[in-house]
């Protein structure tokens, strides 16, 4: 597929162009920056990102899953993108995720992506926010981001998402302590999934009051049966439409911008940083932090001079 019909493929919302034109930029393949400056910005702008996280074993991938068959009932086209903090070999999770995607795997307007965050230098804003953005391109709207596990990775989607579900289950322990203390603070919505478990109530209750002092709303889901779902999704979508209107959204977008910029020029230098380290150790030796400095300042000399 050249260049010119994958750009085409992607206007014309062609899944097959959408997956390669990701693989381009995923590969830093020459011709992604022509096809990235092609993406269509009104599409962008008005495709939802939402961000689905919480504690492993929660229930996010059934939920994403019940999202997607909301959303084709109504009609809509839908990008998901699982980050997978396993290597891309390992893909122990991600294989869990795969199968339950499975009921929408022959569907064209369902477009399922997994992406590695082992390997990779700066955070995730980089490579999901291109993908994202393709995806929005040819005409998916929402795209669902989906974290699995705990860590950095959280707080990525939180940034490249315009809107954050915060997911957690009753009988998940103490994971619930490390969900109040950091990531309550910054999701848009919580969710108490497998409502139909004992300790549900009790969970929504006690998160209904950091809810409420933060003016966020607690939402129930049994996302093994799709209950609660589609409310869930039109709570976002509520959301997503305030925060367009007073401007948030775009400011986050925004800054999100700026952090995929410097994701992406760390990987652009990293090659160059390692091959002048090599050359440097011939010649000098010393402390790593010290030629790290070294390197760098020289590199910011020679942009000084331009
Ligand atoms: N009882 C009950 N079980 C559920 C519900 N939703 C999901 N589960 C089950 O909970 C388990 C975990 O669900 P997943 O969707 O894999 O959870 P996850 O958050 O994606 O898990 P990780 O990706 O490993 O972090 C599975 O066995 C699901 O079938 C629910 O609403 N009620
Ligand atoms: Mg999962």
């Amino acid at each position: 597929m050249d260049i010119q019909s994958i750009k085409h493929g992607i206007g014309a919302g062609n899944s097959r162009a959408l997956a390669k034109a990701i693989s381009l930029v995923e590969d830093g393949a020459e011709e992604a920056d022509e096809l990235l400056a092609s993406l269509d910005a009104s599409r962008i702008d008005s495709s939802a990102v939402i961000g689905i996280t919480g504690a492993p074993g929660a229930g996010k991938s059934t939920l994403t899953d019940k999202l997607v068959a909301v959303c084709r009932e109504r009609g809509k086209k839908v990008g998901v993108i699982a980050i997978d903090p396993s290597s891309p070999i390992s893909g122990g999770a991600i294989h869990g995720d795969r199968i339950r995607m499975m009921q929408h795997a022959l569907d064209t307007e369902v477009v399922v992506r997994s992406m590695a965050t082992r390997g990779r230098l700066g955070g995730l804003c980089a490579a999901a926010g291109a993908a994202a953005r393709i995806m929005a391109s040819a005409g998916c709207d929402p795209i669902i981001i989906e974290t699995v596990g705990v860590g950095q990775s959280e707080m990525d989607i939180i940034r490249i998402a315009d809107v954050t579900a915060l997911v957690s289950a009753p009988g998940l322990g103490d994971d619930i302590q490390a969900l109040k203390a950091g990531l309550l603070e910054v999701a848009d919505l919580m969710v108490v999934n497998k409502a139909d478990k004992p300790g549900a109530e009790m969970l929504a209750m006690e998160l209904n009051e950091i809810a409420r002092a933060k003016g966020r709303q607690v939402m129930m889901t049994v996302a093994a049966q799709g209950t609660g779902v589609p409310e869930l999704f039109d709570a976002m979508r509520e959301i997503f439409e305030s925060k367009r209107s007073s401007g948030e959204r775009d400011a986050q977008r925004t800054e999100c911008r700026n952090m995929e910029v410097v994701d992406w020029g760390l990987e652009m230098l990293r090659p160059y940083l390692y091959a002048q380290s090599q050359k440097q150790d011939l010649e000098t030796g010393g402390d790593p932090r010290i030629r790290a400095k070294r390197i760098v300042d020289s590199l910011l000399a020679c942009g000084k001079d331009r």
